[in-house]
């Protein structure tokens, strides 16, 4: 009988313990598990984007990489090391990602910027789908004119810049996808691009045309902004669109396309935040 109730108390013993472990002060808990996708957009899109002035673009790929998020508490401090080093090239017209989204775990509370580099991708490394002018490339768009005069933009960027909090801080916690957006539609200063007579098609690289490349790589920054996916379908819907989490413009009116006229470029501004 005492050895029955002994090893009855044993069990007990064995077993207190577990249940407290998985239930109070899970470390999980304290966690933000981060997917993050990139993705082109436009107010309307569908593949290939004819834009509001007839501008055409059929092909944009870009490539990534030095993913960081930044806590309110090393806000200012730039020698963090980065989450994510691996480069991510995306297909920002695809209907749905084709790549492997780059995962964070980090301690969940209050961010106030995501750093992203860009990154020149290997012709080995090229994904099943990527053209094959993208090998050595950051960046590669491909479109036409509203009259027909193609034009080709071949980046090998190897810039950094940060999207800051819109407004304020952004939190992180628990499981979350984010998307890092490029509102395509504010990479082409059409005006440029009408003012070439004699190109077709017309090459924007760091050797030809060189002073369009550099309104170009303001633009695209500019541009970017993070997006919470509210639903989980890797997709920036209609409805998200709408409500940027961080920015890299210097302007605090979330979403809004196509207002800040300001040229230089995005490194070292700080969005407003105090
Ligand atoms: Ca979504």
């Amino acid at each position: 009988m005492k050895r029955i109730t002994l090893h009855i108390l044993l069990l007990v013993a064995l077993l207190v313990p577990s249940c407290v472990g998985t239930d109070v002060g899970n470390p999980q808990d304290e966690q933000a598990n981060v997917e993050l996708e990139v993705a082109g957009y436009t107010e309307t899109r569908s593949g290939a984007l004819t834009l509001e002035d007839g501008l055409r673009i059929d092909t944009a790929w870009i490539v990534l990489s030095q993913f960081r998020f930044r806590s309110v508490d090393d806000c200012e401090d730039e020698t963090l090391p980065y989450d994510v080093t691996d480069p991510v090239v995306v297909d920002l017209l695809a209907d749905q990602p084709t790549y492997d989204a780059p995962l964070f775990t980090k301690p969940a509370g209050d961010y106030c910027k995501l750093d992203v580099g860009f990154s020149q991708v290997d012709a080995d490394a090229l994904p099943a789908g990527a053209p094959g002018e993208l090998a050595g490339l950051s960046l590669f768009v491909e479109g036409a004119r509203a009259d027909g005069v193609e034009f080709r933009i071949e980046a090998d960027l190897d810039d950094k810049f940060h999207l800051s909090g819109v407004l304020e801080d952004f939190e992180l916690v628990g499981d979350q996808h984010l998307i890092v957006g490029f509102a395509l539609d504010e990479w082409i200063n059409e005006s440029q691009l009408d003012n070439v007579s004699d190109q077709d098609p017309i090459v924007i690289s760091s050797e030809e045309n060189p002073e369009m490349m550099g309104s170009f790589k303001a633009s695209i920054k500019r541009s970017a902004r993070l997006f919470r996916d509210e639903n989980n379908n890797r997709r920036l819907d209609a409805n998200e669109k709408g409500q940027a989490i961080a920015s890299s413009a210097q302007q605090n009116n979330p979403g809004t396309n196509g207002q800040n006229q300001n040229n230089g470029n995005n490194q070292s501004d700080d969005a407003g935040q105090p």
